[in-house]
């Protein structure tokens, strides 16, 4: 059995980017359900997130959506940021909330919405200078509710121009992912519904572009660790979006939908080099808290990537490949398993605490105050929420 010891400098790298919206209101088409000590504004979003971060010493970033976070001055956003300890990361372009986008964006057949789009492009690489963001990630609702409804070849051709033009404005050291879904809100065909499609324009783009994988995104029954691998082969996984799902994108915390299915993804990350400092892969959170508590909703779902990574490092793989290559597949199996059952979490809560965090992240934010401080703080102005 791997040392847990062996692994700790490996651990220490871990990063995860936390979304801005997942400290806000959410919910489904049928409720949002409000709750009290909701951020009224990017900062107070950029706190809680900060809290996160500062209990969990896992998530250095948070993750930004225009135009929900809209502000007047990011450098005073990202001031505020740093001076919590945290740094804004991807900026997220939004398409698919403006009545103009009824029929797409950068696919879309007129030729001023689909300009619209592309300027929209235009500001988050603008806002990405001064917010010291390293991505751009783009997700399209584009595409059609029927058959005939438009010319799928001709949106793709159309998305390719657009990519093209908003691709041309990203600096160096700078980066565009491209997320796919393989539907909703489009229910017919969707525009780049697929990692073939995303890697597909990604490729025509440049060395500065890849693709975005959404862990939620998938028919269920997908093998998205196979995807993941050939993502990292091709050298084109930019990012992830993590979050899980029983039956479409239901944007639920990390890991507690399918946890065999994460550690098999992160299997295959460090199989394929996607993890580390120098991997180049951002791991990010795409979640919504509807009916849990935000931060602590947060909180669980780093610790949940945090434990599977463990396992995943844990994982022999000296005695993997000799079982692969003598063709055990029992004894292959069992490796696998082996280290998925292994309870990583008295050995990690020891590890926190050597490093002068807390053992127990989700008790100490619960005895910390912080949640009924801003409960009672966060009282007046508007409450911040998905699509606000
Ligand atoms: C689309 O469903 C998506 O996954 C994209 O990443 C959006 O930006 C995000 O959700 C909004 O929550
Ligand atoms: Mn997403």
């Amino acid at each position: 059995m791997t040392d847990f010891s062996a692994i700790t400098d490996q651990l220490a790298e871990q990063a995860i980017e936390l979304p801005s919206w997942a400290f806000g209101n959410s919910g489904t088409r049928f409720r949002v359900f409000g709750q009290p000590g909701v951020p009224r504004d990017p900062f107070e979003k950029i706190a809680d997130a900060a809290k996160v971060n500062e209990l969990t010493g896992l998530a250095p970033k948070v993750a930004l959506h225009i135009p929900w976070d809209k502000v007047d001055d990011y450098a005073a956003l990202r001031q505020h940021a740093e001076g919590l300890g945290v740094a804004l990361g991807t900026i997220n372009s939004n398409t698919f909330q403006d009545d103009d986008y009824k029929f797409g964006s950068l696919a879309h057949f007129d030729e001023r919405v689909r300009q619209k789009a592309i300027d929209h492009h235009f500001e988050c690489i603008e806002i990405m200078g001064e917010t010291g963001s390293q991505d751009l990630k783009i997700w399209l609702a584009d595409g059609t509710n029927y058959p005939g409804q438009d010319d799928m070849r001709a949106r793709q051709d159309r998305l390719a121009d657009s990519l093209e033009q908003i691709y041309a404005r990203i600096p160096d050291g700078k980066r565009l992912v491209l997320e796919y879904k393989f539907f909703e809100p489009s229910f017919y065909h969707t525009d780049v519904p697929d990692w073939g499609t995303s890697y597909a324009q990604v490729a025509a783009l440049g060395d500065k572009a890849f693709v975005c994988l959404d862990t939620g995104h998938h028919a269920p029954g997908t093998n998205i660790e196979f995807i993941v691998m050939q993502l990292l082969r091709l050298g084109k996984l930019g990012s992830f979006d993590f979050n899980s799902r029983f039956y479409a994108d239901d944007d639920l915390i990390v890991g507690a939908a399918d946890p065999y299915q994460l550690f098999r993804i992160l299997v295959e990350v460090l199989r394929g080099g996607g993890y580390g400092k120098d991997s180049g892969v951002a791991f990010m959170l795409d979640q919504g808290h509807n009916i849990e508590r935000k931060i602590p909703g947060q909180i669980r779902s780093v610790l949940n990537v945090q434990e599977m990574l463990a396992r995943a490092l844990l994982l022999d793989r000296e005695a993997l490949t000799a079982a692969q290559q003598a063709g055990d597949v029992l004894a292959a199996n069992d490796i696998m398993m082996d280290a998925f059952y292994r309870d990583v979490r008295p050995e990690l809560a020891a590890w926190r605490e050597s490093r002068g965090l807390p053992a127990d992240p989700m008790r100490a934010f619960l005895e910390s105050g912080y949640q009924e401080k801003v409960d009672a703080e966060r009282v007046g102005g508007n409450q911040a929420g998905w699509g606000a």
